[in-house]
């Protein structure tokens, strides 16, 4: 064991890049507001259909002064989905080969993740808000081993029949009714939505939105654009209140899509709608259409839009040393998205892998920047073993941590191994 250990030391040392100076603590001390936009792809935004853009908010945030996007950045989620998105923007590690880290280990292993980090450097407060049962993905047993405070689950929201949708309450009442847990948070507090309409199968009635459906053959791919549409306003409304209330001053907001919505064995039916044809529809138009959202919104940052390749493991380094938190100490898998030094060879759960240069996908490889297929040279042939190597090593130590539980073993200078008997949600077990 202790030369497991070693080994994701090790590599702890050689993958840590220092934050970026002109960033570095520009949000310290501010509230964080994570808005986890449910199976939320890239493609969507500044899509129309019908001529109706599917996602004007999100869209005016691309173009707000305050806001800087990131337009090549990748869902990394393997079984476990929403759970391994967590799992990698929460504790710096990815999901399991199989299955998810959540339902199976999490609970028992050492776990050194944001809210627990927050608390200790920061004196944050830290709560979850998610309309589904407490115990989907073993979130009641899992958050206590993260640190965190409240678990905001279905039971603190309003059940009738008509305020549920796919797994959990709508997103507009879960954000609606939220607030009035929001606002008795002490602050600085680390605050996270996880939003659930824009779910598998999409569905949602006219009588909640009157945007249109798309008109292929698929009926998933038909939906999808509404509950989108949805789910966009339902954030617009959100910050609505954050303006009006005066808490979004003192908050950096960050947005993210955790995986696709439409799987690769779909993506031949929504090809047409991204005027791309079926037929010539291939793995790296699979590989691309992972771009997920990621946007952070903060009134100290200059805005704009940032085209360095990244995923979800780089988002714990760069959101701590925004807040003034260096991450030497700490064991996280992913680079700050802000420094330029960083690698852009970014690793999917199962090995594929895509950089600016190259696109490994299922075995297949092509050009990035071009999407022609590749038949490497020499040269190439070294480089995308080069990078196939990083993707593994990367992946490997990750496995290595979670399936031994190393982290017991090793503890950040100045950090505290967090207790889950100090934790307990309200009617955890339905
Ligand atoms: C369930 C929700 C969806 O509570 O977070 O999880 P997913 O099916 O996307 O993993
Ligand atoms: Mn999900």
């Amino acid at each position: 064991i202790p030369k497991d250990l070693n080994t994701v030391l090790e590599y702890k040392e050689k993958n840590y890049i220092e934050p970026n100076k002109k960033y570095y603590g520009i949000a310290k001390g501010k509230n964080v507001i994570i808005i986890h936009l449910e199976s939320f792809q890239q493609f969507l935004l500044n899509y129309k259909l019908d001529g109706r853009e599917v996602t004007p908010f999100l869209n005016s945030l691309l173009n707000n002064k305050n806001v800087l996007s990131f337009d090549n950045f990748f869902h990394q989620v393997g079984q476990g989905k929403t759970s391994d998105a967590e799992t990698m923007l929460e504790t710096g590690t990815f999901g399991l080969p199989q299955g998810s880290f959540f339902s199976s280990i999490a609970q028992d292993n050492t776990i050194q993740a944001a809210p627990a980090i927050l608390q200790q450097k920061g004196d944050y407060t830290s709560a979850v808000f998610h309309g589904n049962t407490a115990g989907f993905w073993n979130r009641n047993n899992v958050y206590k081993n993260f640190g965190y405070d409240y678990f905001f689950h279905n039971d603190y929201f309003y059940n009738t029949p008509d305020s549920k949708v796919n797994l959990g309450i709508k997103d507009k009442l879960l954000f609606g009714e939220s607030i009035k847990y929001l606002e008795h948070l002490p602050q600085p507090f680390y605050a996270k939505f996880i939003t659930i309409t824009n779910h598998m199968n999409f569905e949602l009635s006219s009588k909640d939105s009157d945007f249109p459906l798309a008109d292929t053959k698929d009926n998933v791919v038909n939906r999808y654009f509404r509950t989108a549409n949805y789910l966009d306003e339902s954030v617009h409304e959100f910050f609505n209140y954050l303006q009006t209330s005066g808490l979004l001053k003192n908050s950096v907001v960050v947005i993210y899509g955790d995986h696709f919505g439409i799987s690769n064995d779909r993506n031949k039916n929504l090809a047409p709608l991204l005027n791309k044809s079926s037929e010539e529809w291939n793995n790296y138009n699979n590989a691309m259409v992972q771009r997920v959202p990621f946007m952070i919104y903060d009134e100290g940052i200059k805005g704009g839009v940032n085209h360095t390749f990244g995923g979800e493991i780089d988002v714990l380094p760069t959101l701590l040393h925004l807040l003034g938190i260096d991450t030497k100490n700490y064991v996280q898998l992913g680079q700050d998205l802000l420094n330029p030094k960083r690698s852009q060879v970014i690793a999917f759960r199962n090995h594929s892998f895509v950089s600016p240069k190259y696109t490994s996908y299922d075995g297949d490889l092509y050009d990035t920047a071009t999407g022609s297929e590749l038949t490497p040279d020499e040269t190439q042939i070294k480089e995308i073993k080069k990078d196939q190597k990083k993707v593994n090593d990367k992946l490997n130590v990750s496995d290595l941590i979670n399936n031994s539980n190393l982290l017991r073993f090793y503890t950040p200078a100045g950090f505290k191994p967090v207790d889950p008997n100090n934790y307990n949600y309200m009617n955890e077990y339905p």
